[in-house]
């Protein structure tokens, strides 16, 4: 064939392909059979409760409807979560269907005892996804993600033509463990804004995580805007670790990243840290401190020389005024008010201030959380106590109403993972991937009451970091293991099974720019964008 022959047979076939005809040196179409994805049933993470394989796969073509309905808003979004990642996927638009119908995606709510539970349901003709309530919706389609292909990740993936997907037929019943799978963030220390957050809001809730704690002030920063005490901000926020600009929520960002995760499922609880780590506050208004005068601003890393006069009228004033103002603009119920390493206060002075701040929080509604150094203190039966130090007193602690744990040598993802990890710090050892997985919260307070333990939580505190590349370096894979431990029944837990469906994760978690620590327990999945 000569130039010009070849040139008319490639114009020909970019013609059939889209109906224009394309310059001669354009990617030609493709005619290759689609690649079937390599999801499988036993990657999905957290390890859910029932997975029982099936014969065959399910088709999502040109063909294939969703049948939701949309008058349901919760409904009507994970709908629209579905058909986004579809488009992503495969190029492909479902269509929506009125009644289920063959070839067809229906997702429903059907309220049952647990409103996180779903059973989803993959048949060579259909497919099924039920939440006992809306998050139990959400968290069903946060499985079904992860059995279609991984380039539903990337935001503008553009395919030639639609690329047809199976999904392998599964039956799966899922349920949580705990309530409560939280995360928090030290915004404090570096400052981390409303895209950051919202960015590991996102994270979070693909992992089925449901709170998400903001460590909003320290010695450091104050980092959320109160309207009744401007100096806060204008003077306590200013700076941050090392010395560089700090920064902070105004409180309409704030509301916005509430909204966010609500939509996600995700509760934020606000902390704000009494009476030690106050050193920002307390040069923004010294009438908080006992000798009147206001520190110069702090960009260290030393903890609790700081404190709140428990004395002074003026410290439950501005502890109201704060607290009043951050329970109007948190719907969440809960209202943390740290209460950890305080080294300058008596005991009895102590006992005094979280006694005081504990009626104020429960004045404007909220129900207090305090790190574990609270249990010392008589508390309300709502009170709840967060678990930190792994050596505390475990009599005490035992006799707390309500509980989270999360103890620092398991999950504290501030934690170096080895000695040759430069980020991070390691006053509570070194924490490996393995053993941020391998515990169970039910041993290690063992005398709790019934009920009392509601889940756990993995912090990671922002001395060392001040980026989401660093943060997520720190945070996964470590965050998965929590999420699984708050998430899988410990009947299902398995660090060999574990291990794989980790290792498994690489190429979703490559293709949404996850800075994920490749850790070496793990055979890490190539990378090869399917
Ligand atoms: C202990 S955990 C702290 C924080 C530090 C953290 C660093 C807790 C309640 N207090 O002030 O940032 O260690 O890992």
């Amino acid at each position: 064939m000569n130039k010009t022959g070849l040139s008319i047979a490639v114009a020909a076939l970019a013609l059939t392909a889209c109906g224009k005809t394309r310059p001669p040196h354009a990617t030609p179409p493709q005619t290759a059979p689609p690649p079937t994805s390599r999801v499988r049933i036993e990657d999905v993470l957290p390890r859910p409760s029932v997975v029982e394989p099936h014969d065959g796969q399910f088709a999502v073509d040109a063909t294939t409807t969703i049948a939701a309905d949309t008058a349901n808003p919760d409904v009507a979004r994970v709908a629209e979560l579905l058909k986004e990642y579809v488009r992503r996927a495969s190029g492909i638009r479902l269509e929506s269907a009125a009644a289920p119908a063959a070839r067809a995606i229906t997702l429903a709510i059907s309220a049952g005892a647990n409103p996180e539970a779903y059973e989803l349901t993959v048949a060579p003709d259909r497919v099924s996804l039920v939440g006992g309530g809306p998050a139990g919706l959400f968290y069903g389609f946060q499985t079904l993600r992860q059995l279609m292909p991984v380039g539903g990740e990337y935001e503008a993936l553009l395919f030639q033509q639609p690329r047809p997907f199976t999904i392998p037929a599964v039956r799966i019943v899922d349920v949580p463990r705990f309530e409560w799978r939280g995360a928090m963030l030290d915004v404090a220390r570096h400052f981390f804004g409303p895209d950051d957050v919202k960015r590991y809001i996102d994270l979070l809730s693909m992992l089925k995580m449901n709170r998400l704690h903001l460590h909003l002030a320290d010695d450091q920063g104050w980092r959320i805007e109160i309207k009744s005490r401007p100096a806060l901000t204008a003077v306590g926020a200013a700076t941050e670790v090392g010395g560089t600009p700090g920064g902070f929520f105004t409180q309409t960002q704030f509301a916005d990243v509430v909204a966010y995760a609500a939509a996600r499922f995700v509760t934020i609880v606000p902390e704000i840290d009494m009476p030690s780590h106050t050193n920002a506050a307390q040069s923004a208004y010294p009438e908080v401190t006992c000798n009147g005068t206001a520190p110069p601003p702090y960009t260290g890393t030393e903890v609790g020389f700081s404190a709140l006069c428990a004395e002074s009228e003026a410290t439950y004033k501005f502890v109201d005024d704060v607290v009043g103002e951050i329970a109007a603009i948190s719907p969440g119920p809960y209202l943390h008010i740290g209460g950890d390493e305080t080294k300058t206060l008596t005991p009895a002075q102590y006992g005094t201030f979280i006694t005081r701040v504990q009626q104020i929080v429960d004045a404007h509604g909220k129900q207090m959380i305090g790190w574990d150094e609270v249990d010392a203190v008589p508390l309300l039966p709502t009170t709840i106590v967060q678990h930190w130090r792994p050596r505390t007193d475990m009599d005490r602690l035992a006799r707390a109403r309500r509980m989270i744990l999360s103890p620092a040598n398991r999950a504290y993802l501030d934690m170096k993972y080895d000695e040759e990890t430069l980020l991070g710090l390691k006053w509570a050892g070194l924490v490996p991937l393995k053993q941020a997985y391998d515990w169970d919260p039910m041993n290690i307070v063992p005398d709790a009451a019934p009920g009392a333990v509601l889940g756990v939580e993995a912090p990671i505190w922002s001395e060392t970091i001040a980026n989401v590349r660093d943060l997520e370096f720190l945070a996964f894979p470590r965050l998965a293991a929590i999420a699984d431990v708050g998430w899988t029944s410990d009947k299902q837990h398995d660090w060999e099974a574990f291990r794989k469906r980790l290792g498994a994760q690489a190429p979703r978690w490559t293709a949404l720019g996850i800075n994920y620590y490749r850790a070496p327990e793990i055979d890490w999945r190539p990378v090869d964008g399917r």
